[in-house]
């Protein structure tokens, strides 16, 4: 079972000048696309195992799922959330069977994507029921992981979303979560849960993916970048970055200047394969919002996967809401809750004017 990944190369250069897009200074050599944890040794200590959500009913998470896609022979994980009794959210690249935006073909003889539900930790529960797509859907604008069209600046991260429409109804213990389209700007805190890799901040990726176990972690996010099919220049922002902070490293504060706040040690968290596709929530007055996926990590020189100073990031779901509306058949949920006030560690290294885009509410 391998897991999907995209992890992005080297940036290019440590130049101080701010320059956008963000993709424009990764030069991407080796793509691929969880949830690490933080120091072992550090305050509070953490662990991966820490990081398991326990399935239960009552977990904020249960409608956050494992997928299973196969084709060719191969059987890859990622991960994906429920945004309806019938669909879930989850990345493009996970549907890609050749790095060229060629979804899976569902009528092919051994080719399947499935959900596989953890709403119970209870074996034969119908809360792990594991329910087969019946189509899948992959945004018009993603042509494949770093798969530029000519004149697409960048490494082509942009779009990277999918739909996979569910057979049947899922688990009814399975949560269903509505889709923030609001706008979100740097020091934004999220929380990510997803099934794929995971390890510490310190040895990087240790632990493999797991149809069944299920992390949880935070982080903020740092950077964004506009929509890739107008250059990167308008548009909505379509891809967040975070970086992974811990034992003094702080990449994207000494690289770029952006410095947003660094959570605890417990709580501050990376991806790993297998994550793709998972969710990106932010949490207001009681209630969880998808607000992006998980798509792509990667490191910079000398840097050791996973580990602290490395960066990832995903794609930002109010970017999408008109698509994955169509995609769901109208099923989804959107709101724009009140906004809330966010506080810049350091307003003069702001580094994005703080634009506020009117989304349509439902
Ligand atoms: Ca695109
Ligand atoms: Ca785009
Ligand atoms: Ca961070
Ligand atoms: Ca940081």
């Amino acid at each position: 079972m391998k897991s999907k990944f995209a992890v992005v190369g080297l940036i290019a250069g440590l130049s101080a000048a701010i320059s956008f897009p963000v993709q424009a200074r990764i030069s991407g050599a080796d793509v691929h696309s969880l949830i690490v944890a933080g120091d072992p040794a550090g305050s509070p200590p953490d662990s991966p195992d820490k990081r398991i959500d326990p399935n239960t009913a009552s977990s904020p998470f249960s409608g956050v799922v494992s997928v299973n896609v196969q084709y060719d022979g191969q059987s890859f994980i990622c991960s994906g959330t429920l945004v309806s009794k019938r669909h879930v959210v989850t990345a493009g690249h996970c549907i890609d069977t050749d790095g060229n935006g060629t979804v899976v073909d569902l009528t092919k003889p051994g080719s399947s994507v499935r959900a596989v539900f953890n709403a119970s930790p209870t074996p034969g529960d119908p809360g792990r029921a594991i329910v087969t797509a019946a189509t899948v859907a992959m945004n018009p604008n993603y042509h494949g992981f770093g798969n530029c069209p000519s004149g697409v600046p960048g490494f082509c991260l942009n779009d990277d979303i999918a739909v996979v429409t569910l057979d049947q109804d899922a688990p009814h213990a399975a949560k269903i979560y509505r889709a923030f389209t609001g706008d979100l700007t740097e020091g934004q805190v999220f929380t990510m849960v997803g099934y794929g890799r995971s390890g510490d901040g310190v040895a990087g990726y240790s632990v493999d993916p797991d149809f069944r176990i299920k992390r949880s972690g935070q982080n903020v996010m740092d950077l964004f970048d506009r929509d890739d099919e107008q250059n990167f220049a308008a548009g909505p922002k379509e891809v967040w970055y975070a970086d992974f902070d811990g034992r003094g490293q702080d990449s994207f504060c000494t690289m770029f200047s952006v410095c947003t706040p660094i959570l605890p040690n417990d709580k501050e968290t990376n991806i790993g394969g297998g994550d793709s596709g998972g969710a990106t929530f932010i949490y207001r007055n009681g209630e969880y919002f998808l607000a992006g996926n998980t798509t792509f990590g990667g490191t910079f020189q000398g840097q050791t996967p996973g580990a602290f100073g490395t960066y990832f990031g995903g794609m930002m779901v109010g970017a999408y809401d008109d698509w994955l509306e169509q995609a769901t058949g109208g099923d989804l949920i959107t709101v724009v809750p009140e906004p809330e006030t966010y506080a810049l560690m350091l307003a003069g290294l702001s580094m994005l004017p703080a634009v506020a885009r009117r989304r349509r509410g439902k």
